[in-house]
């Protein structure tokens, strides 16, 4: 019995891969930017589970950019800190000692973190931030928030001298100014969703920690067209933290990124899932 079960398990893993072909030739040379929120990271083995599937997509010729957040990692950071710290319409206010405090833990800690994941399963990354080659370059995005960026120029001829050398980038979202000396705290989302514009990449995939675009019955929206985004939010539908996330989504869209989906970086597996199965994960806008 037991015996017939495994064969059973090994035929379906095969079957798997097998069906896994039409998708692997569909994304191979394709350019992925993935946001890995903060919310999204989880412990060790979830990290690893992560890095695992970002090797695999490398593995198969994909060009994976990884641009993660950490805000909860730099909310106990400044909790040590004793620094309060507040957000304005989903960004966090941020005066010098803030921004200080984010680029050691979003470039070093939280950055390190995920290069090492990768290393660990056999991938090979390279961690740099919006300051590295001048990969984004800010300006103020709106002074009540201090130091927070808004990407204007970005750099993404290093994302293609290190695809081109097989390595996967790791993105802080912490950037650099017009004048000397400045630096800037962006959001994850708008960072990634900025360099995914700038590659005109072929997804945009934003983990985070719900299931993706609910309509009013509650359920997931597996797919939608900019448009109705625009009457989901219109009417209300989408509100709260999915606004930020669903307007880098339309302007990736508007920049040229083909098609940017929003999922639960909590499901194993979530961007093998969404990328080389039927099924899918989330909510996909495409035009
Ligand atoms: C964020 C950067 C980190 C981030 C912050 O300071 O928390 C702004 O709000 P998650 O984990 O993706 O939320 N920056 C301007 O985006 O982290």
């Amino acid at each position: 019995m037991k015996k017939q079960t495994m064969n059973r398990d090994w035929i379906a893993t095969a079957r798997t891969l097998s069906e896994a072909l039409p998708y692997m030739q569909r994304y191979s040379g394709a350019i992925v930017v993935v946001k890995f929120g903060g919310n999204a990271m989880g412990d060790a083995e979830e990290m690893a589970r992560f890095a695992r599937d970002i090797v695999l997509m490398r593995q198969v010729g994909v060009n994976p950019v990884v641009v993660h957040g950490g805000g909860p990692m730099i909310n106990e950071t400044l909790k040590k800190l004793g620094i309060v710290s507040e957000f304005k319409r989903g960004k966090r206010v941020t005066d010098q000692a803030t921004v200080d405090v984010v680029e050691m833990v979003l470039t070093g800690l939280v950055n390190k973190r995920i290069v090492q994941a990768i290393m660990d399963e056999g991938g090979r990354a390279v961690g740099l931030s919006g300051k590295d080659d001048d990969l984004i370059v800010c300006e103020a995005d709106d002074p009540e928030l201090g130091f927070v960026g808004r990407p204007v120029e970005l750099n993404v001829q290093v994302l293609r001298d290190l695809f081109a050398a097989g390595i996967i980038p790791v993105v802080a979202p912490v950037a650099t100014g017009m004048d000397a000396n400045e630096t800037f705290n962006v959001n994850g989302d708008t960072a990634a969703g900025a360099l995914a514009g700038a590659l005109k990449a072929d997804r945009l995939l934003l983990l985070t920690d719900v299931s993706g675009v609910k309509n009013v019955e509650g359920e997931v929206v597996t797919a939608m067209t900019p448009e109705e985004v625009r009457a989901m939010t219109d009417d209300g539908t989408i509100a709260g933290g999915m606004i930020p996330k669903t307007e880098t989504a339309l302007k990736a869209i508007e920049d040229g990124v083909r098609a940017v989906v929003i999922l639960d970086g909590r499901v194993p597996n979530a961007c093998l899932l969404e990328l080389f199965t039927e099924h899918g994960a989330g909510s996909l806008i495409r035009p």
